[in-house]
């Protein structure tokens, strides 16, 4: 492959831009037999070059070049090149105007990058590259110019045309077409330029800003799909006024749009005044959407609408700054989602996510730091690294600075941004500046890859009443990263006497110390603190809320089972639960691969009893206590990860907890079935909640007796998505017939509902019944499976790789194979997909060695395939490295 492998790109070899662009006009003209694009740049070399004589050299992929103008002269093809994936074009001008036609096909773009056709409408998708596949550009985040867009297409099919911006004039052309006009005032970066033309409808409302200006916003779905954007537009609300109330942030545009599509890569887009969105982030009735999708929804509503000002109007230099509006966005979403919710809950939420996924990320061989260093496609960096690790280095400098350093901070950063495109460097150091914090060490956080590790000993000081901490961090190697030096971590900690009461954290030496819970700033690899004033030796609770992405050395059981039953903090509480249950599972997974037939330890039994009971705590809360940690967290604590182990594990100790709780699960099942209509407050949602973690006990395979008759029961009887779909997904790891029931009846019931089918596909890619893969093959073959719709790729093809850990990883190698067949179809239809979809392989560190040769064959296997995406040889290739 030498010669032929994809370069990377380094971010040491950044440039500023030879030219600048400052206005932007385009003309699409869409007909069935392709678009034809009129653009007119104005075009400036930019002072700041370094090379004051550089040809213009415009990106450029897929595209038909029809003509090429320089302030209106044509030019002769001698007087421009067209190299594989630009044009340039040697002498120009210190400053014209650039007419370039191109044409293009919508119809035949399966990449869903650039303007591609979604049932039947034409819209855009442009990050992080696809605006070069619409035209040539400078298609870089730091050329920023204002757009003016003008659509023409046929009235009947394509009533509504939109473009970012508001509207500038509409009007009726011969031979029943249409156009009409849009003007966006705000400069911004080509990955922000959107379109759409359709037959769409549109729930409207208005919002009034703080400042009393007058918004109007509109969601625009399929006719049959209005009565669905109800919750999204309540969300719209909420986010609006939440973020001039935290962050004095208004909206700047007189109209806000959300498109929903069904063919879309990724979840959401946040194009200027113009979202487009993943109809899983859009629709919502109780009848076809769950809670999970109702918070889902209500996230990344907000997520996009608070882009406009943390990626929008201040965005990124350069591809390698992405977390500079990811992280900070995804923190912005995570805090409104905790305060339109249960914060501890969400919290909890959260960091399940960023341990199932972030984590095993940062120990394997695509392992990148927050900022990374280089990549080969760029879309593969939108990682739970780039995002979620993100999110905690900007929520560590919220817990450093506190909310007042944090708010000067970002009030700084918007003061001296404004309008232009930065650096995560510029976004530290407005922080440090307004808020006067030495953030120096800090920014490793950046730039180092990996998961620190925290290892505590204590020692009471008996005479002197005081306790001791040792404090040890180290950070793993990463690939490229040998060596890694200390990180400036927050460690927030509480001592609890033997009540759960918070003391007094008071280091000796001081006078007053610190009522709760303490932030505690690790620099150095060893650290010492010595806490004075102790009437009892103290159970110190760690690293609560999580107050930074680490791993912390697992306590001693006794221990765990205290803060479990006792701490105050409701985090740190459900923590300790995690990792009493984690070590008590895996310690069983290796006993059952020894050939023994362990038991479930009856003393955490009777604590989740305790829990369960406990009517102080909230029922969401209580769900979440409840819960054993997933398969794929288990293996992320052990060396050597057995998939089947784990899982038989895991089922041992279900099975266990169902027949010693029977009684009082079905209690709790009954106190918290539904009274009243379906309603998504906290409350209900965490009723729902605790009532299905008790019926996954109930009716676990070889549960309660009467557990699947129970499932069945809500099943049929079930009022809402959230409740029939918890049934649903019991009975499908469930051998009797009443499976096949349900799923047959659920199909017939939901055939016209994509995103419900979606479910439908996704239950049987997860069921951990033996016979999974050969049923996921015959699904291939169903007539609503399609590789042309990402959602319905992920539901079938994602789930079974990345969230059914027992049968992807099958002894003989079938899943692998599998997986690598899918990839390979995927790649040349849809290379983001695919590389997506090859991610799982790439996971191989933690398991036994026979199936780590199985795991690399098949990545050998894609990557011996001819014209591979650049997407997905990257994956395969590191994940081989
Ligand atoms: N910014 C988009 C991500 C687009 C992904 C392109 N490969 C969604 C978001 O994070 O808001
Ligand atoms: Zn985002």
């Amino acid at each position: 492959m030498s010669s032929t492998s994809p370069q990377p790109i380094r971010r040491e070899d950044y440039r500023v831009p030879d030219f600048l662009i400052d206005e932007v006009d385009l003309d699409f003209d869409l007909r069935d037999d392709g678009t034809t694009v009129r653009s007119r740049l104005m075009v400036r070399r930019n002072p700041a070059a370094r090379d004051g004589s550089a040809p213009l050299s415009l990106d450029g992929e897929e595209l038909g070049l029809t003509s090429v103008a320089i302030d209106g002269k044509p030019l002769g093809p001698d007087h421009y090149r067209l190299e594989a994936e630009r044009l340039v074009i040697p002498e120009v001008p210190d400053r014209f105007e650039l007419a370039v036609t191109t044409e293009i096909q919508p119809h035949k773009n399966s990449a869903l990058s650039g303007l591609y056709v979604s049932g039947g409408n034409y819209c855009t998708q442009c990050e992080a590259e696809g605006f070069r596949r619409i035209t040539f550009f400078a298609d870089r985040p730091d050329v920023m110019a204002r757009y003016t867009t003008r659509i023409v297409a046929d009235k009947a099919r394509y009533p509504v045309l939109l473009a970012n911006g508001n509207p500038d004039g509409a009007g009726d052309l011969p031979g029943g077409r249409h156009w009409a006009r849009w003007v966006d005032p705000f400069p911004k970066p080509s990955y922000l330029f959107a379109l759409v033309a359709g037959d769409l409808k549109a729930l409207e409302d208005r919002f009034t800003t703080r400042s009393g200006r007058e918004v109007t916003l509109r969601i625009f779905a399929r006719a049959e799909d209005l009565d669905k954007c109800g919750h999204a537009m309540a969300s719209l609300k909420k986010a609006m006024r939440w973020d001039e109330e935290v962050y004095g942030r208004e909206y700047d545009l007189d109209l806000f749009m959300i498109v929903a599509v069904s063919d879309f890569n990724f979840g959401a887009m946040e194009n200027k005044g113009l979202n487009i969105f993943n109809t899983k982030y859009v629709l919502a009735k109780p009848e076809t959407a769950t809670d999970a999708d109702y918070l889902a929804i209500e996230g990344v509503v907000a997520h996009e609408y608070f882009h406009n000002w943390t990626g929008n109007r201040i965005t990124c230099r350069d591809w390698f700054q992405l977390s500079l509006k990811e992280g900070l966005t995804v923190f912005r979403d995570q805090e409104f989602s905790s305060d339109m919710n249960s914060r501890a809950v969400k919290r909890i939420a959260d960091v399940r996510r960023l341990r199932a996924a972030q984590f095993p990320e940062d120990a394997g061989p695509t392992a990148h730091p927050v900022r990374p260093d280089s990549y080969i496609a760029i879309d593969n960096f939108y990682t739970p690294t780039v995002y979620e690790k993100g999110a905690e280095v900007i929520r560590m400098m919220h817990t450093l600075l506190g909310p007042e350093g944090f708010r000067a901070g970002m009030d700084l950063y918007f003061e001296r941004h404004d309008g232009q495109a930065v650096t995560c460097e510029d976004f530290v150091k407005a922080m440090e500046d307004a808020s006067g914090a030495d953030l120096r060490q800090f920014r490793l956080w950046y730039a180092q890859a990996g998961t620190p590790e925290i290892e505590v000993k204590e020692r009471w000081d008996e005479a002197a009443k005081a306790l001791e901490l040792t404090v040890r961090q180290t950070v793993p190697p990463t690939p490229g990263q040998p060596d890694k030096e200390p990180m400036a971590i927050p460690l927030a900690l509480g001592l609890i006497d033997r009540r759960g009461a918070d003391l007094r954290v008071r280091l000796e030496g001081e006078n007053a110390g610190v009522e709760g819970t303490r932030v505690l700033p690790l620099r150095k690899a060893e650290e010492r603190f010595r806490f004075a004033g102790l009437a009892e030796r103290p159970a110190p609770s760690l690293l609560r809320g999580f107050s930074a992405p680490a791993r912390l050395k697992p306590l001693g059981r006794d221990r765990l089972m205290f803060l479990f039953a006792k701490d105050s903090d409701p985090f740190a509480r459900w923590e300790a639960g995690q990792q009493l249950a984690a070590s008590l599972l895996t310690e069983m997974a290796q006993l059952w691969r020894g050939g023994g037939d362990p038991a479930f330890d009856p003393g955490f039994i009777e604590a989740i009893a305790a829990t369960l009971t406990d009517g102080k705590l909230d029922p969401a809360f209580r769900a979440e206590a409840i819960a054993l940690p997933s398969e794929a967290f288990l293996a992320d604590q052990m060396e050597v990860a057995d998939p089947e182990a784990i899982f038989m594990a895991r089922e041992g100790a279900r099975r266990a907890i169902a027949a010693r709780l029977s009684p009082l699960l079905m209690e709790a099942y009954e106190a918290n079935r539904e009274q009243g209509p379906y309603r998504v407050d906290p409350q209900s949602v965490g009723r729902r909640a605790l009532k299905n973690a008790v019926l996954s006990y109930l009716a676990a395979p070889g549960g309660a007796p009467q557990g699947l008759e129970l499932a069945t029961r809500q099943y049929r009887t079930g009022g809402n998505m959230t409740d029939v779909l918890a049934a649903l997904a019991l009975l499908a790891d469930r051998p009797e017939p009443e499976r096949q029931t349900a799923f047959a009846d659920f199909y017939e019931r939901w055939r016209d509902e994509a995103l419900v089918i979606d479910k439908w596909f996704a239950l049987q890619a997860m069921s951990r019944l033996p016979d999974t893969i050969e049923r996921v093959r015959a699904l291939l073959g169903h007539p609503a499976f399609t590789y042309g719709t990402p959602n319905r790729v992920y539901a079938l093809i994602a789930n079974f790789g990345a969230a059914n850990p027992v049968r992807f990883h099958s002894q003989d190698g079938s899943g692998y194979r599998f997986l690598a067949d899918q990839v390979l179809v995927l790649d040349p239809r849809n290379p983001q997909v695919a590389s997506r979809i090859v991610t799982p392989l790439a996971r191989w560190r933690r398991q036994a060695p026979e199936r780590q040769e199985l795991m690399k064959a098949e990545l050998r296997r894609i990557l011996a395939t001819r014209r591979l995406s650049k997407h997905t040889y990257e994956i395969a290739s590191k994940g081989l490295a």
